[in-house]
């Protein structure tokens, strides 16, 4: 069997004084902390889209990727030539999950017929991957984004034509998660939203979104896919303005069309950031109503106002994730996947595992702190106490539902002034650094 990436070892855990940079140094898989090994609470994945087909290019220049594996054509043959170097590259980082769009990982036919006859064989050969591995699939999802036929929306389109196409496509994305074993579908909608409400009925358009999604759920039960549906949240980029703008503004939608029992989230960091919000609040949100569901692990640049999808390295911001992680009781079907991709400086092949190594590293040092930081529980004591003034009969019933404005009244005529505590943000910015540092 040919290695593509030969000067690559497989990558182990050696510990943080290892010497060479293709090491893990705090990801050890088989670790036990809270209870699960760190590959249980991680559940690490490749998108196929970043590793396989990201060829590093900017709207200012063409990409600089080195791919020798690659012949550039959009071929099935190409496609399927791609697909033992992904795997190689799964085994070599020891990362235990993937996920593709149907389109990144076959190419589009010159009718509907022939783009699923493509897809079907480049499924197939996933399949056998997946066999040889132990590789698993996380989510697989339908690219109704990039095709000029996309450009007024998928679900929200206001032709019936495309929006059949795109129909038939998730129908057999959909087909292909359930043939891999797929944890998860995700629907992020790049192109359902607007770019000016001059020529747009939004009211309409989030009927069609509905009614699409809906069939899905339907598909999903005639097929027998139990896996878990996500919404991948957005505000903008490539649309103006997506409907899918942030935790809140999905969950609003779910809520709205009987939905959501059928939906989680799944957040991903610069997304959150590109809505002017944290990723801690946007996981906050989902959590709130008991809908979050698997991650797409990436970061911003603070200097840049656009999706980067950079590698996540930020200790604060990893340990925020696994603190709120561990306390939804971990992932379920969810799990940790890098929709990140490499600098454009950074083309050479071994800059992929470079890349990885940092982002798990990076999550197994925020685990460790997350867990330290819940099994010590100072933070949660302090938010409990911050509110205990509700622990009494009166605040109970406000909390019940059985509190009135003339009870509240009566009681706040007999108080002289109301006295605050400090809410003791800096003690607190100084805890977490003791914990992190
Ligand atoms: C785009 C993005 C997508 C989704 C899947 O910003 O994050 O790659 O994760 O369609
Ligand atoms: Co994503």
């Amino acid at each position: 069997m040919s290695e593509y990436f030969p000067n690559i070892p497989k990558i182990k855990y050696e510990g943080p004084n290892a010497s060479s940079p293709f090491a893990f140094r705090h990801y050890n898989p088989d670790e036990v902390v809270a209870g699960k090994t760190m590959r249980e609470h991680l559940r690490f994945a490749a998108p196929y889209w970043h590793v396989m087909r990201n060829e590093l290019s900017d709207p200012f220049g063409a990409g600089t990727a080195v791919m020798p594996w690659d012949d550039k054509s959009d071929s099935l043959q190409n496609a399927l030539n791609r697909i033992p170097v992904f795997f190689e590259f799964l085994e070599k980082m020891d990362i235990d999950y993937y996920c593709w769009h149907d389109r990144d990982i076959s190419p589009e036919g010159a009718t509907l017929q022939e783009t699923h006859d493509n897809f079907d064989a480049v499924v197939d050969a996933l399949e056998k991957a997946q066999k040889e591995t132990g590789r698993k699939l996380l989510w697989g999802t339908a690219c109704l984004f990039a095709h000029p036929r996309y450009a007024q929306g998928g679900a929200t389109t206001p032709s019936l034509d495309v929006y059949s196409y795109a129909a038939s496509q998730v129908k057999k994305a959909l087909e292909a998660t359930h043939r891999l074993g797929g944890e998860g579908y995700t629907f992020w909608g790049g192109r359902e939203g607007y770019s000016t409400l001059l020529n747009t009925d939004m009211k309409r358009e989030l009927d069609h979104l509905a009614a699409f999604l809906h069939m899905a759920v339907d598909h999903a039960k005639k097929i027998g896919f139990k896996g878990q549906f996500y919404i991948e949240p957005k505000p903008r980029e490539p649309s103006t303005h997506q409907y899918d703008s942030d935790s809140a503004a999905c969950l609003n939608f779910l809520r709205e069309y009987d939905l959501l029992e059928h939906f989680k989230l799944n957040l991903e960091t610069n997304h959150a950031t590109l809505a002017g919000h944290t990723m801690q609040h946007e996981m906050e949100v989902a959590l709130g109503s008991d809908a979050l569901g698997s991650i797409d692990a990436n970061q911003g640049d603070e200097l840049i106002g656009w999706d980067t999808d950079q590698f996540p390295t930020d200790i604060y911001l990893a340990t925020h994730i696994m603190v709120l992680v561990l306390k939804m009781g971990g992932f379920t079907t969810g799990g940790l996947n890098f929709d990140a991709k490499r600098r454009r400086e950074s083309h050479d092949p071994s800059d992929l595992f470079h890349a990885h190594v940092g982002g798990m590293d990076v999550f197994a040092r925020g685990l460790k702190i997350a867990a330290k930081i819940l099994e010590d529980g100072r933070f949660d004591e302090f938010v409990g106490n911050r509110y205990s003034s509700f622990n009494v009969e009166l605040g109970k019933s406000i909390e019940a539902g059985t509190c009135d404005f003339d009870k509240l009244h009566e009681y706040a005529l007999g108080i002289d002034s109301p006295l605050l505590e400090s809410g003791r943000q800096e003690m607190l910015e100084n805890l977490l650094n003791d914990y992190i540092v």
